[in-house]
This record gives C-alpha cells, structure tokens and sequence, in this order.
C-alpha cells in the first residue's frame, strides 16, 4: 500500500495553510461598517485598508453534521479610534458547538460572551491554546504591533451568526491604552 503525501499544510512559524482547496478570504475597513465603536472614525478612514484575512478548509458542505473546518486568521495591527483591529465575532447558529483556537504568531485577546452578556477575555500568545464553550459568542482581537495569526478548528454544521452581534454586540470592547490592551464594558 501507498503512504501519501498530506493534503494540506499548516507551516506552524506563520499560520499559513496551503494544499488542496484552501479558501481565502479578506475583510477590508469597507466590509466592516457599524462594527467598531466609532463608525464616524471608520468611514474616514481607507476603505480598503486590510483588517483580517483567513485561509481556510471546509472538507464537506457547510451544514454537514460531523465534518470539522479549520482554518487561520491574520488580523493586521491596527486600531479605528483607540479601538483595535478584530473579527467580527459571532455566536454559533447552532449555538452548543464549541470551537479550538491556537495562537501562531502575535498577541491577541479572545474576547468571549454568554447567553447573558456577561464577557471574559483570554490573552493569546504563541502556543495558547482556547476552547470555545457552548453558547458563546467569540471575537478575536491584535491588540499588538505584528500580524496575530491563529487557528480555528470547529465543527462544519456551527454556523455563523453575526446578526445577533450586529444588532446588539458585544458587551465589551478593546482600546488601546498606549501599549496595552484596555478591556472596555461597551
Ligand atoms: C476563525 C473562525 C472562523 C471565522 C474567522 C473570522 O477563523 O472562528 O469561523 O470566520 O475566525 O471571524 P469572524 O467570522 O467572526 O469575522
Ligand atoms: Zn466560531
């Protein structure tokens, strides 16, 4: 029988993944409107300044129940008003899936939000490893000078949903207080 080469690759020193059928996407200041805190700030700034890229797996249908995606996410640094470059951040549509998170490079927050709103946040530095609960909403956030990368590993039937973030949002936020991070109840 045949050993074969693996299918995908994850270099472990940048986050990057490569191999067959890995999906890249990019988040751009235009694409996140009504997302910081101060929307004024973000509408006067470049439009097509890069917030966060991922390059990701999705071995099966979205929605499949028992497949896994993974995939990493590069935030740059940076801030809109004080308020650092992050994800979107979403609750599960299913909302008992968990989720992995593994920091590559950089220095991030995770910021975490139940059912109740009540918010924790975790530092991520290289190696930190978090695991998302049930019912919780996730964000990730560079509070740091260098690209943050980490991995995500969950389940392919989660789902994204971002509307309930959009409409209420997190009940905390981070700024930047000169070279640290400021975890701010919204
Ligand atoms: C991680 C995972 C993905 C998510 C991405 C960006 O890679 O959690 O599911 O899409 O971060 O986060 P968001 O979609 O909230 O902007
Ligand atoms: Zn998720």
């Amino acid at each position: 029988m045949r050993i074969a080469a693996p299918q995908h690759w994850t270099d472990w020193s940048t986050g990057s993944v490569s191999g067959r059928d890995v999906v890249t996407a990019r988040r751009v200041l235009a694409d996140l409107e009504g997302w910081f805190a101060d929307e004024d700030a973000r509408a006067a700034m470049d439009p097509d300044q890069l917030v966060y890229t991922t390059e990701c797996v999705f071995p099966v249908a979205e929605g499949t129940s028992g497949g896994l995606f993974w995939g990493t996410t590069f935030i740059q640094p940076g801030d809109v008003a004080g308020e650092c470059f992050m994800t979107k951040g979403h609750f599960h549509s299913q909302r008992d899936r968990m989720e992995a998170y593994f920091t590559f490079t950089g220095t991030g927050v995770l910021l975490l939000m139940d059912d109740d709103r009540r918010c924790r946040a975790e530092e991520m530095t290289p190696g930190s490893l978090h695991l998302v609960a049930p019912n919780t909403a996730h964000r990730t956030i560079n509070v740091g000078a260098d690209v943050f990368a980490f991995g995500a590993c969950w389940p392919s039937d989660a789902g994204h949903d971002y509307e309930t973030i959009a409409r209420e949002g997190f009940a905390a936020r981070v700024f930047r207080d000169g070279d640290s991070p400021n975890l701010v109840p919204a």
